[in-house]
């Protein structure tokens, strides 16, 4: 089975798939700065004591979400971890919806049930995350086993981190789907640490290796560049469809902030910040727009005016109603999950819900 490299991009601008427009190229640009934007403005509510609980970002690490989402068909479903905001983006949900959902409002995803962590719009495709990791690995594969035995044409796809690769979920997830051939994409967020931990001290061989033993490919993915992302993501979600099974994409990356707003991260030496300032993934999405003509700053105007409204939005709506907390735990003659947005121009028609 394959392990490798996926294919570097022949030049920065060029970008690394033939597969996306230009107005896909900024479409990830926007989903990214959208994503930081969100999370730099959620800081300041969470400091202000806005936010209850804690706050976990995914700064430096939009490109893994936005880029792998941006291959996925409405159709298909998406179990989403705690730094890819930008696969929610994309999905569909407003800046004004994850605000309310941060803030704990009547108008979140999960009405003011949960924070900045655990939830995922169903009526997008996506499934809420539980926090034992790396579960969701298991859900995707479930949804995986249905679309096989349904004989449906759809791939799930789930995100997790270098930290959870440790765990027996991991092999049991792994070995059921390369077994069955199971149409899930399996993508690894290595972002260098699990909380305090790093990579050196939780696996002595890469687990992009490990896909191999459960006789499946893993490709070693530039987590920092979304369209390596989408393209290493296309091309699984492609193998997936055929029939051919699951793949493992790590997405090599690094966690540029704390494990969430509590740790100031004294653990990890200030030079390999700096080193992979330099790599952002949004200064290469913006170099390559340049390229393309698109006036950057107006689009970040647009955008910060945007997120700006999202806050007011979500300030303005009503806390939960308590004698509702008990609603919602179980479904009641509704669809479980339906599609979202998908927006790749390969995937411009939208399925109906399923
Ligand atoms: C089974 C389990 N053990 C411990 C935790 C607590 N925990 C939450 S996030 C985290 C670190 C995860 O690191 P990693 O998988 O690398 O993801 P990252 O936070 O770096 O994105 C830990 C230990 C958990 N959620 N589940
Ligand atoms: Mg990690």
């Amino acid at each position: 089975m394959a392990t490798g490299t996926a294919r570097p991009a022949e030049s920065e601008a060029a970008g690394a798939s033939a597969h996306l427009t230009p107005d896909d190229r900024v479409g990830l640009l926007r989903a990214m700065l959208t994503m930081r934007g969100i999370e730099e403005r959620a800081m300041t509510l969470y400091r202000q004591g806005k936010v209850p609980g804690s706050f976990y970002d995914g700064y430096g690490q939009e490109a893994v979400s936005a880029g792998a989402t941006w291959a996925m068909a409405p159709e298909d479903r998406l179990c989403i971890l705690h730094r890819d905001l930008a696969a929610h983006l994309i999905r569909g949900v407003p800046p004004a919806r994850i605000f309310a959902q941060y803030m704990g409002r009547d108008g979140g995803v999960t009405g003011g049930r949960e924070g900045n962590v655990h939830f995922g719009d169903r009526n997008l495709g996506c499934v809420g995350m539980v926090s034992m990791l790396p579960d969701m690995m298991l859900v995707a594969a479930g949804m995986a086993m249905a679309f096989k035995l349904r004989d449906e044409a759809r791939c799930a796809i789930t995100w997790f981190g270098d930290g959870s690769t440790s765990r027996g979920d991991f092999h049991e997830a792994m070995n059921w789907a390369g077994v069955q051939k199971l149409p899930v994409i399996f993508v690894l967020e290595n972002n260098q640490y699990a909380y305090s931990t790093p990579t050196a001290g939780q696996f002595a061989v890469n687990p992009v290796e490990r896909a191999a033993a459960y006789g499946f490919p893993g490709f070693t993915v530039d987590g920092n560049d979304a369209e390596a992302m989408f393209e290493a993501t296309r091309v699984a979600r492609e193998r997936a469809i055929a029939g051919d099974g699951p793949t493992l994409l790590e997405a090599v990356t690094m966690r540029m902030h704390g494990h969430a707003a509590h740790d100031d991260m004294k653990y990890v030496p200030s030079e390999l910040v700096e080193k992979w300032r330099a790599k952002d993934p949004i200064d290469l999405q913006v170099r390559r727009a340049e390229t393309l003509d698109v006036d950057v700053e107006a689009l970040r105007a647009g955008i910060k005016a945007e997120i700006e409204a999202g806050v007011d939005e979500a300030l303005a709506m009503a806390m939960p109603d308590g004698d509702t907390a008990t609603d919602r735990l179980f479904a009641e003659d509704e669809a479980l999950l339906s599609n979202g947005n998908g927006p790749w121009s390969g995937f411009a028609h939208s399925g109906d819900d399923a």
